[in-house]
């Protein structure tokens, strides 16, 4: 998955129009995510997964400040993210199909909360910069 120059900039723009609520939609994004796709929560047996638990809003904090430290070294996701792809995928061994789950989630947040930002090209280099992320996070299962 190749990001053009194009998908950069549609990345960036919504970024910063986000990045003050950053946070909330990550934990947003989980709620929606447990909610959804109730599978996700089994790796999670440690949390309260209760509506605006203290562990989602924190957990949800966390996942937010990645995909932004993505977004600050959009040319090297992969060096980014080194820690975090060996975290997830040599200890918490999440399966792949997941992370689609939790990218198109995070999809509909942004969707929910800023209708006109997600034009279907911006829907697009979004989607692209969610799989690239994902793809990152899973590459050192083999
Ligand atoms: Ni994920 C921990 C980011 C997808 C399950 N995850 C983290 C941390 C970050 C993070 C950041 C905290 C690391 C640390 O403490 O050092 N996770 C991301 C990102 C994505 C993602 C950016 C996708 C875009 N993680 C997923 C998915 C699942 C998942 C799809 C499972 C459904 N992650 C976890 C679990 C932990 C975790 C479990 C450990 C939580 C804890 O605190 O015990």
């Amino acid at each position: 998955m190749v990001l053009s120059a194009n998908d950069k900039s549609n990345v960036r723009g919504v970024f910063g129009k986000i990045s003050a609520h950053c946070d909330d939609y990550g934990a947003e994004t989980l709620e929606r995510m447990f909610t959804v796709h109730p599978q996700t929560k089994t790796y999670f047996p440690h949390f309260d997964l209760h509506r605006g638990s203290a562990q989602i809003k924190a957990h949800g904090k966390k996942v937010a400040g990645a995909l932004l430290e993505a977004v600050n070294h959009i040319d090297d996701i992969a060096g980014a993210l080194s820690k975090l792809s060996d975290l997830h995928a040599q200890k918490l061994r999440v399966d792949p199909v997941n992370f689609k789950l939790l990218g198109q989630c995070f999809l509909v947040v942004v969707a929910v909360h800023h209708p006109s930002l997600l034009t279907p090209e911006v829907h697009a280099s979004l989607d692209k910069f969610l799989c690239t992320v994902s793809t990152v996070l899973t590459d050192k299962y083999r």
